[in-house]
Order: structure tokens, then sequence, then C-alpha cells
């Protein structure tokens, strides 16, 4: 039997294995460099690549997801900005509702104008309850949501806002304190958050370091996600990931 990639997450959480994905971001590469992102991304065991932003200017979305399904087995999912980011050769879609702003447009009017899009893509749907939480200074996803992200030291309201979302239905819950956030989210809030809910819980946005991607699982984030740091240093893979599937097998 094939599972969905929601399916397998499930399981992977259950079994207490975390995953580790590659932010990649449409805008910023060539084909050259994805032909590297891809090789070291395959030796690294990456689970997962997101693609998308919160910006895409470029409209090479088709093209750069073809070349990475051409090279690698490593599932394709979709994280976009805006419906206009749809691609049908990548394997899943993070369907978001921006629930911890108060902008209708991101919570569900967006999703109403583009539903026949997104059905007709027969793209795996994945529904995410999206949160943006404060990484101490303005970030693109901030901006662009016109929504006040949750203040980083207030993880009541990150508890509330996550069980809110999974009780909606929400399939997963995305923790972000946005691309290249100065702060990334403190290990409290997720566990705050992680002990409270039953879908998985990804968590991106300012991670730099392996021990900050260890150290997030170890609090309970089930995906980490890091886009910037990789962008920067390529090299970091190898560490991000194995620090990410190292969390699950020690103490
Ligand atoms: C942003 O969670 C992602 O949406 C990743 O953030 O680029 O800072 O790693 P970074």
């Amino acid at each position: 039997m094939k599972y969905t990639l929601q399916q397998e997450l499930q399981r992977k959480k259950a079994q207490g294995q975390k995953s580790f994905v590659v932010l990649i971001d449409p805008d910023k590469i060539d084909e050259t460099s994805t032909e590297q992102l891809v090789q070291l991304s395959v030796e690294a065991r990456v689970d997962y690549f997101f693609v998308g932003g919160s910006l895409v200017t470029s409209c090479n979305l088709d093209e750069a997801i073809q070349q990475i399904k051409a090279a690698c087995d490593i599932p394709v999912i979709l994280f976009p900005g805006s419906p206009s980011q749809i691609s049908k050769y990548a394997d899943a879609l993070l369907y978001l509702s921006l629930i911890s702003g108060r902008n209708a447009e991101l919570l569900i009017g967006q999703h109403v104008l583009s539903a026949p899009t997104v059905k007709r893509s027969g793209l795996e749907i994945m529904p995410t309850g999206y949160m943006v939480i404060d990484g101490g200074a303005p970030t693109t996803v901030s901006y662009i949501s016109n929504a006040a992200p949750i203040p980083a030291d207030k993880a009541d309201i990150a508890l509330c806002t996550a069980m809110a979302g999974e009780m909606l239905g929400m399939q997963l819950i995305y923790m972000d304190a946005g691309s290249g956030a100065k702060r990334p989210i403190t290990e409290q809030m997720i566990q705050k958050v992680s002990a409270n809910i039953e879908k998985p819980l990804i968590v991106g946005g300012g991670i730099t370091t392996p021990e900050k991607a260890y150290l997030n699982c170890k609090a309970g984030a089930d995906v980490i996600v890091v886009g910037n740091a990789i962008e920067k240093d390529i090299s970091l893979i190898k560490e991000m990931s194995y620090a990410v599937h190292k969390s699950m097998v020690t103490a």
C-alpha cells in the first residue's frame, strides 16, 4: 500500500522519527546550483524539499521542480506564498491557512478563488495550519501577509492557535519565524505546542546551526525546515540533516 506524504509524516511522528526539509526558493537557484543541491541532499538523506516562498518573482517554478524530480526521488512539496505558485510537477501542496493572522484573505479568501485550480492540479493536498511567530525583525512573510505575528514569548497564544487549527481539521501545524529570521522559535514554545497536539509539527525560520535544529527536535518538532543558512553555505546540508536524524536515537 502506498502512503500519502501526510500519512507518512503521521506515521513517522508516531515512531519518533524526525524529518529534515531543505527549502528551495525558485528565485535563487539556477540549473547548476540545483544539480549540486540535489546531489548533496541525496547524500545527506534529506527527507523532503519544500519549494516556494512568500515572494517568488521568477517564472521557472515548473522547470525547477522538473529538474529536481529528474535527478532524485526526494518528494517535492509546494510551499506557496500565493495561489500562483502551483505546479503539477510537484508531489504535494502545503495548503496553508494563516491561522496566526486575522487577514481573511489568507485564512480562506485566496483558497476560495483558487479552489478549482488546486483541485485540478491532482496534487496531494496537505491542509496546514500556518503560524507566523515573531522572529525579531519584519520578514517577507510578516510584511506580505499584513498580519501580526504571534509574539515570540507568548507560548500560550501559539499553543491555543495550534490547538484550534488542529480541531478545525488541519493535518499539519507549521510554526515559522520567517525566512532569515533574526531569532528562531524558542524551544520553550516548541515544547509547549508539541506536547498538546497530535499532528506533525513543522518548525522553520532562522535556524542556522545543526545544534539549534537538534534542540528543536528534542523539544518536539517533527520536521525542521532550513532555507537561508543552506543558501549561504551549502555544506551545512549534511550536518543539519545528521543533527535532525540523530535526535531520534539519542536520549
Ligand atoms: C521560512 O521556515 C522557512 O519560511 C525557512 O526559513 O530561510 O530562515 O531557514 P530560513
